[in-house]
């Protein structure tokens, strides 16, 4: 996966006006998008065929999917309807499940990205080094993509190891959460970030600015 400047919107506003005109303002900056819950349950999965349809972007459905292989498999089939080139699915649920969704991603010729830890604070109270048995466990199952911290690095480069250098990884936190890009992309391909550009005054200038930070 190709990921322009490195940078994968969270596009998390919940209004689908207001996210075409952030997306318009900023579409020569990158290629690929997350739509998440926010923007979902407030306008429906129609958000995503919206994207789609008008935007030559990649499109990852965050809907950290977390529940029995059955429920899995409904919730991957709807998303990769609506046009989704990828979901993203919890690893702590267990092998059946994240199969499931794989097995749905296959039938659509799609992709799943595997969440192992997660970047805020209360990730160490439960979450905290699972994620390099979750990490084993997407490799047993030929997951290619992953998601793991930007501001827990130890625990991201934890996980890149297991995973080895050909695996994909995104990494959110960088920015409002505290992670810093370069240091992420030491050891992830590519930067989730949502508020540090859409809260924005300008959020052009401020993509440009993470843009030109980033050196690696
Ligand atoms: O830059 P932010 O903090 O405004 O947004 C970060 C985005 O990444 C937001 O959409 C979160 O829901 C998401 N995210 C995390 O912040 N932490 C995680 O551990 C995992 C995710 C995520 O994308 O999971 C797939």
């Amino acid at each position: 996966m190709e990921v322009k400047n490195n940078i994968i919107l969270a596009l998390d506003l919940m209004d689908i006006i207001k996210s075409f005109e952030l997306v318009e303002s900023i579409s020569k900056y990158i290629n690929t998008i997350k739509i998440g819950y926010p923007l979902t349950l407030a306008e429906g999965l129609k958000s995503v065929t919206v994207f789609k349809e008008n935007f030559e972007f990649n499109t990852i459905c965050d809907y950290k999917v977390a529940d029995i292989p059955a429920t899995n498999e409904k919730i991957a089939d709807l998303t990769f309807k609506a046009g989704a080139d990828s979901i993203i699915v919890h690893g702590f649920v267990g092998k059946d499940s994240v199969a499931a969704s794989c097995d749905v991603a296959l039938e659509y010729g799609k992709e799943i990205f595997l969440l192992t830890e997660m970047s805020h604070p209360g990730a160490i109270q439960f979450l905290k080094g699972k994620g390099e048995k979750i990490a084993e466990m997407g490799l047993e199952l030929g997951i290619n993509n992953y998601v793991a911290p930007s501001t827990h690095l130890d625990r991201l480069s934890s996980i890149r190891s297991v995973l080895g250098k050909d695996k994909f990884i995104i990494s959110p936190g960088v920015g409002t959460q505290g992670g810093n890009p370069n240091d992420t992309l030491k050891y992830a391909d590519a930067l989730i970030i949502g508020r540090s550009i859409y809260n924005a005054e300008n959020p052009e200038i401020a993509i440009k600015e993470i843009i030109k930070e980033i050196t690696v």
